[in-house]
C-alpha cells in the first residue's frame, strides 16, 4: 500500500511489439491498410516528430522506462493492451497470428512484473472462432484479465452476429472486453479526415460511441446479458447522451418507423448501468467525472491514464483530489479495477 491509502491503477495503458511497429510502417509505405483512419493516426505516430518518436520508444518497452514513468507519476499498476487498431487492420490469418505473438510477449513482461503489469488479450476478430480461443488461451494459460478490441474491425461491429463466438466466449469465461476507440470506419471518417478531427480529439469517440450503442440497440445485450464492457473516455460521451437515448429510442420504436428495430428488455440507458464499466482515460476533468459517477454509479468509474498517450502528474492530481470521500477515491482508483478485471485484492 503505498502512503495515499489507495493503489493506482491505470485501466487503459498501451504497448506495441517493434514488430507490429515494423509491419504498419510496411502498410503504410504501400499503401495497403485499405483504412483512412489508419493511415491518418499512424501516418503521425510512424513520422519524425518530437512526439512521434517518444510515443512509439514507450509503446515498445514493458520493461524498465515504464516502470520509471510509473513511479514518477505514482502508479502503481498497469492493465496493458496492445495499442489501437492492433490486429484489426490485417487479414484473418495475419491478424491472428501477430495476436498470438503480441500476447506471449505481453504476457512475459507480466510475469517479469507480477507486481506492476496486468494484461489483456489481443485476438483478431476477423477470425471469430479462432479470436474465442485466444480468449480462452489468455484467461487459461496467460493469467490475463480481459480482452482489448479496438472498435471497428475493417469497418464492421461487433453487433454483427459474425462476431458471436467472441462474445459468448467473452461472457462465458466472465471476462471484459475493453472496447478501445479506433479511427473512425472508412464509411464514416471523411468529413471528419477534412476537418483534422479524426483522432483521439473527436472521432476516437464518435466511432467508439456508436459501436457501444450499436451493440445495446441491436440487443447484444439481451442475448449475453452477463457480458462486460468496459469503455474509456468516461464512456464515450453515451453517460452525457443517456436520457435523449433513451427517450428517443423508446419513440421510435413506438411509432414504428424503423422496422428492423426491435424491442429491448431494458431501456438503452439500463444496460449502461448494468453491462457498462467507463474509464477517466483521456478525462482528467472534475465535472465530467462527477457527473459520469453521479449517472452510473460510484462503482462503475474507473481511473485510467492513457499511457504512453497521455501521462502527466497534474492529471493524476486532479483525481487525487476530487471532492469525494476517501473510500470513494479508493474505490475509483483500486477496487473498482480489482472486481471488473478479477485481480487479487491488495491490502
Ligand atoms: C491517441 C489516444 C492514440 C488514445 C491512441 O492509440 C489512444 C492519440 C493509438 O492521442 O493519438 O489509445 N486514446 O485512447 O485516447
Ligand atoms: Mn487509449
Amino acid at each position: 500500500m503505498t502512503d495515499q491509502g489507495y493503489l493506482r491503477i491505470a485501466t487503459e495503458e498501451a504497448f506495441a511489439p517493434p514488430e507490429l511497429i515494423t509491419r504498419w510502417r510496411s502498410m503504410l509505405a504501400d499503401g495497403s491498410s485499405g483504412d483512412p483512419g489508419f493511415d491518418s493516426l499512424w501516418g503521425f505516430y510512424m513520422g519524425d516528430s518530437p512526439r512521434a518518436r517518444q510515443i512509439v520508444e514507450r509503446l515498445e518497452d514493458l520493461g524498465e522506462r515504464r516502470i520509471a514513468d510509473m513511479d514518477a507519476t505514482g502508479i502503481d499498476r498497469q492493465i496493458i493492451a496492445l495499442t489501437s487498431p492492433g490486429t484489426q487492420i490485417f487479414d484473418a490469418a495475419e491478424g491472428t497470428a501477430i495476436a498470438a505473438a503480441a500476447n506471449d510477449v505481453l504476457a512475459d513482461a507480466c510475469r517479469r512484473h507480477p507486481d506492476r503489469f496486468t494484461g489483456l488479450t489481443a485476438i483478431a476478430p476477423q477470425d471469430p472462432e479462432r479470436a474465442a480461443e485466444e480468449i480462452e488461451r489468455g484467461v487459461n494459460r496467460l493469467g490475463f484479465r480481459g480482452v482489448i478490441i479496438n472498435s471497428h474491425t475493417r469497418g464492421e461491429y461487433l453487433d454483427d452476429k459474425k462476431f458471436w463466438p467472441v462474445l459468448e466466449a467473452a461472457e462465458a469465461l466472465d471476462t471484459p472486453i475493453y472496447l478501445h476507440p479506433n479511427t473512425p470506419s472508412p464509411r464514416m471518417i471523411e468529413p471528419m479526415l477534412e476537418a483534422g478531427l479524426d483522432g483521439a480529439v473527436f472521432g476516437f469517440a464518435v466511432e467508439t460511441g456508436l459501436h457501444l450503442l450499436r451493440m445495446i440497440t441491436s440487443g447484444v445485450f439481451d442475448r449475453f446479458p452477463r457480458l462486460r464492457v468496459v469503455v474509456g473516455h468516461l464512456g464515450e460521451a453515451l453517460p452525457f447522451w443517456s436520457y435523449r437515448i433513451d427517450f428517443m429510442h423508446t419513440a421510435s420504436l413506438r411509432s414504428g418507423r424503423f422496422p428492423h428495430l426491435s424491442a429491448l428488455e431494458l431501456a438503452p440507458g439500463e444496460y449502461l448501468r448494468r453491462n457498462i464499466w467507463v474509464t477517466t482515460s483521456g478525462m482528467a476533468w472534475e465535472p465530467a467525472i462527477l457527473f459520469t459517477r453521479q449517472v452510473l454509479g460510484d462503482d462503475r468509474v474507473l481511473y485510467a491514464m492513457d499511457y504512453p498517450y497521455q501521462s502527466a502528474p497534474t492529471e493524476v492530481s486532479v483525481h487525487d483530489r476530487l471532492p469525494i470521500d476517501a473510500a470513494a477515491l479508493r474505490a475509483l482508483y483500486q477496487t473498482n479495477a480489482e472486481k471488473v478485471f478479477g485481480l487479487p485484492p491488495s491490502s
